[in-house]
């Protein structure tokens, strides 16, 4: 039986991190593209020379060529360039959709029945106009934000509580970025919400507040420490998991960007939801109900991202 072959478009710091991950879990065989002549090969050959000493074993390849990527069963996209001084949002979004219809392109001709997850930015405008660009089907194209958002929320919760990560869960809805809505009322500890905990004497809704508002800015504060990069190695565990969802059918539970089709009375656009991934990739969209202030956020957030794909559209006009 051949073994699952993981494409990895991109071998900046998430695509490196996210090859050591496939293979420490042994996920299957990895390649590693990029137009970096040299970066995807010496990631691959170095992930490899680890394989001896952690005991796992899969070909990593690195290349420049998109043939490379013919037959994965999943692939994830972290091309593109990030937004550097003096770069308006219209220019990164210029650059970075011009390297979606180059990966889009490269994907259908090479990988059309792979499970595609986009963690390239802006999230939501991106996923939305790679699926375009690839003409996959969309249940097979997500957007990866809301595992990472929401493992955000819960490290936080854990350390406020001072229990483990494992017995907090936790939800946050909406586009990838500033507008993006933690859920309190559906995020719990081993079962009991968080307003309970606030009941009990465990926090202060003053407190949540605190949290809800580091979730939001958790990408910020990493850019802000790192000073020369964001944030790689919990987007890529986050990636990860999604992609193992699928791989192994597990019908995971998790947050992801996903093509809407009336679910939250939304059309054609990519927005962060609870979903169901499994052999099927984007198996169900689950809708909850929202209400009063998650609402209203939840309703900025998808203004956000409609800001977002008419710009798309104005750099691009196919995409309209
Ligand atoms: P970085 O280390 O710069 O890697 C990006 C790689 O893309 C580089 O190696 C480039 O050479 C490569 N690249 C550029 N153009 C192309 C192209 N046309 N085809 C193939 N490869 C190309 O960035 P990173 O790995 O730190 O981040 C990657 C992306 O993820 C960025 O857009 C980040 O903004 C985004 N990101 C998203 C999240 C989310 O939660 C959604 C979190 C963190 C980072």
């Amino acid at each position: 039986m051949a073994r699952t072959k993981i494409a990895l478009i991109g071998a900046g710091q998430i695509g490196g991190t996210l090859a050591l991950l496939a293979g420490l879990k042994e996920l299957g065989d990895v390649v590693l593209f990029d137009i970096a002549e040299g970066t995807p090969q010496g990631k691959a050959l170095d992930i490899a020379e680890a394989s001896p000493v952690e005991g796992f074993d899969a070909v990593v390849a690195g290349t420049n060529g998109y043939e490379a990527i013919a037959g994965a069963d999943v692939v994830i996209v972290t091309a593109g360039v990030p937004r550097k001084p003096g770069m308006s949002r219209d220019d990164l979004l210029g650059i970075n959709l011009k390297v979606m219809e180059q990966v889009g392109q490269g994907i259908r001709d090479n990988a059309p029945d792979a499970f595609v997850i986009c963690i390239t930015n802006p999230l939501d405008a991106m996923v939305w106009a790679l699926q375009k660009f690839s003409g996959l089907p969309a249940n097979k194209v997500v957007g990866m934000a809301g595992v990472l958002d929401s493992a955000r929320f819960r490290y936080f919760l854990a350390e406020e509580f001072k229990v483990s990560v494992e017995d907090v869960t936790a939800f946050v809805l909406g586009g990838h970025g500033d507008t993006m809505v933690p859920l309190v009322r559906y995020s719990t500890v081993a079962g009991i919400p968080l307003p309970d905990l606030v009941k009990m004497g465990w926090t202060t809704d003053a407190r949540l507040e605190e949290i809800v508002q580091r979730t939001r800015d958790g990408g910020a504060e990493i850019v802000g420490l790192l000073k020369t990069g964001s944030a790689f190695y919990a987007p890529a565990s986050s990636a990860i998991q999604m992609a193992e969802a699928y791989l192994k059918d597990k019908k995971r539970v998790l947050p992801c960007a996903a093509y809407l089709t009336g679910q939250y009375g939304l059309d054609g656009m990519y927005v962060g939801v609870p979903t169901v991934i499994g052999e099927g990739g984007i198996e169900r969209i689950i809708e909850i109900e929202l209400q009063g202030a998650e609402k209203d956020n939840f309703q900025k957030s998808v203004d956000s991202v409609r800001g977002l794909m008419d710009a798309c559209k104005g750099i691009q006009p196919s995409l309209g």
